[in-house]
């Protein structure tokens, strides 16, 4: 654990990512240091339980309702950038991404919107060259909603024009990331209802929640037909950016309104060699 720690910081200072943090674990528990990135926003996540999913309205693969534990993790405060997901395809010499059909200049000429039309293996290896990796469904709905079982990161009550969705505010395609500030969760992520679809790191099962584990829980064993994705984008209707809400996608699939951002913890709950990914 201890060699995977350092592994993880070596390769953060790698990717270029100096401006660091050492930040301390909240009270109670050992203390865990991890580097949180300052240059690139990244938000703590402390320790604890949050209520995972839904058992009034939404759909089936949103029950049951749950109390699920994480262990304090960092995720990015903004969705990937097209000039992020460049440096990352300068370097390792890939095939930049197809620009959407709506914008024939949006890969390089709008450097500040969220990377689309990327695969999950894209998303996952992108976030492996910045040292992170891609959130666990878990993971995306705590940063999402907090503690306290909200709808949208703001509240429990939808409010136009503070995320980007469809025909609702002043944003017909996706949006700069952290373009609304009003709308951000309570540990300060932006853009987790809505502006665009986001990979997680899950294999995807609609009754996965039935049998998911209450610690940590990263998905299925898999391979499923499909990976999760999360947040719903500038295409969809309020009822997909509310936060229990679940969707997915093959894995091989680009989509133009579908995006990534990445997280980083001391202990990879993803790693197929971690025992607590059962
Ligand atoms: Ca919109
Ligand atoms: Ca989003």
């Amino acid at each position: 654990m201890r060699a995977s720690r350092l592994g993880a910081w070596r390769a953060l200072a790698a990717a270029g990512t100096a401006a660091t943090l050492w930040a301390a674990a909240g009270c109670g528990g050992p203390q865990v240091r991890h580097p949180v990135d300052l240059k690139e926003h990244m938000v703590r996540v402390p320790a604890g339980e949050f209520i995972m999913g839904r058992d009034s309205l939404g759909a089936d693969d949103e029950r049951p309702a749950r109390r699920v534990w994480l262990d304090e993790y960092a995720i990015d405060r903004v969705e990937a950038t097209n000039a992020e997901f460049k440096a990352f395809v300068d370097a390792r010499g890939m095939v930049a991404p197809n620009n959407p059909a709506w914008d024939m200049n949006y890969y390089l000429g709008k450097p500040a919107a969220p990377v689309v039309n990327i695969t999950w293996e894209q998303a996952n290896a992108f976030c492996r060259w910045r040292g992170k990796r891609l959130p666990t469904e878990a993971e995306w709905e705590k940063a999402a909603r907090g503690t306290d079982g909200r709808l949208y990161p703001w509240g429990n009550t939808w409010t136009d024009s503070i995320a980007n969705v469809w025909h609702n505010d002043r944003f017909e395609r996706a949006a700069p990331v952290g373009s609304f500030p009003a709308g951000a969760s309570p540990y300060g992520v932006f853009d987790m209802a809505g502006n665009v679809w986001e990979w997680c790191a899950d294999w995807f099962l609609p009754q996965y929640y039935a049998t998911a584990p209450p610690r940590n829980p990263a998905g299925p064993k898999g391979p499923t037909p499909f990976r999760a994705v999360r947040g719903g984008s500038f295409t969809s209707p309020k009822s997909d950016a509310e936060i229990p809400n679940r969707s997915k996608s093959p894995p091989g699939d680009t989509l133009h309104h579908l995006g990534c951002r990445c997280a980083w913890s001391a202990h990879d709950p993803t790693a197929p060699a971690d025992p607590k990914r059962h």
